[in-house]
């Protein structure tokens, strides 16, 4: 049988037109995405990336069993081993690159390598297991990590008002909680601009002092 060549995939080489930086880009800035196992890390930076994000997903096995902790997300079958990467321009001059951590504590050890050189963090948190965001919190905290908390809107999650979530997760007033839905593409989009604008409050408050 002939194969005539131009019936064949085009094939590509290189990265895609629409993955290349805007001209205008003037700056870029390193933002992680943390929160406990399968509070929608992976999801957030899927939905919001403007180029086609690069995750680590594995499926789950039995080697899991009794060391993950599944309690609350029955369904899920995958899980971020490395890291997930994606990139928003928040407008013509700031890029933001994107690195959602993987949540399942025997990973963590990963932590501080994706943490270089990051301005800032968003902390996803799921109403039903709050618990799983504390060590995480404190960990931002330890490093001198700001960050906004994002709060994922999943089905069946009870809905506290913002100031007894403050209370429970013990944050400061300064720092802001937001609700989202991290499979929403404007509603991740809200969670990075916040985090945007709280980083340029403290910036403005240092030169300030
Ligand atoms: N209803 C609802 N489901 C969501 C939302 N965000 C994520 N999910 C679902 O929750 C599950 C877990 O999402 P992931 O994005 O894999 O969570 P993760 O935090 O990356 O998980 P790990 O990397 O394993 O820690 C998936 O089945 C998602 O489809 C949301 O806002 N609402
Ligand atoms: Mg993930």
């Amino acid at each position: 049988m002939d194969f005539k060549s131009s019936e064949q995939p085009a094939r590509t080489t290189g990265p895609r037109s629409e993955d290349a930086l805007p001209e205008t880009a003037a700056a870029a800035v390193k933002v992680v995405i943390v929160g406990g196992f399968g509070v929608g890390k992976t999801t957030l930076v899927g939905s919001v990336s403007e180029i086609r994000p690069l995750t680590t997903e594995e499926t789950m096995t039995q080697a899991g069993v009794g060391i993950d902790d599944t309690s609350g997300i029955d369904g899920k079958t995958s899980t971020t081993v490395a890291m997930d990467f994606g990139r928003i321009s928040i407008n013509e001059e700031l890029v933001l690159y994107l690195f959602g951590t993987p949540g399942q504590e025997r990973f963590w050890f990963l932590w501080r390598g994706l943490f270089e050189g990051a301005l800032g963090a968003v902390v996803l948190v799921d109403t039903r297991r709050l618990e799983v965001s504390f060590d995480v919190i404190g960990r931002l905290e330890e490093r001198s990590v700001p960050f906004v908390v994002a709060v994922n809107s999943f089905p069946d999650a009870p809905e506290y008002p913002m100031e007894e979530l403050r209370g429970a997760l013990d944050l400061p007033e300064s720092v802001p909680i937001v609700p989202c839905d991290a499979r929403q593409r404007s509603s991740s989009r809200n969670v990075l601009v916040t985090l945007m604008r709280y980083l340029q409050g403290l910036a403005m408050a240092q030169e300030a002092s």
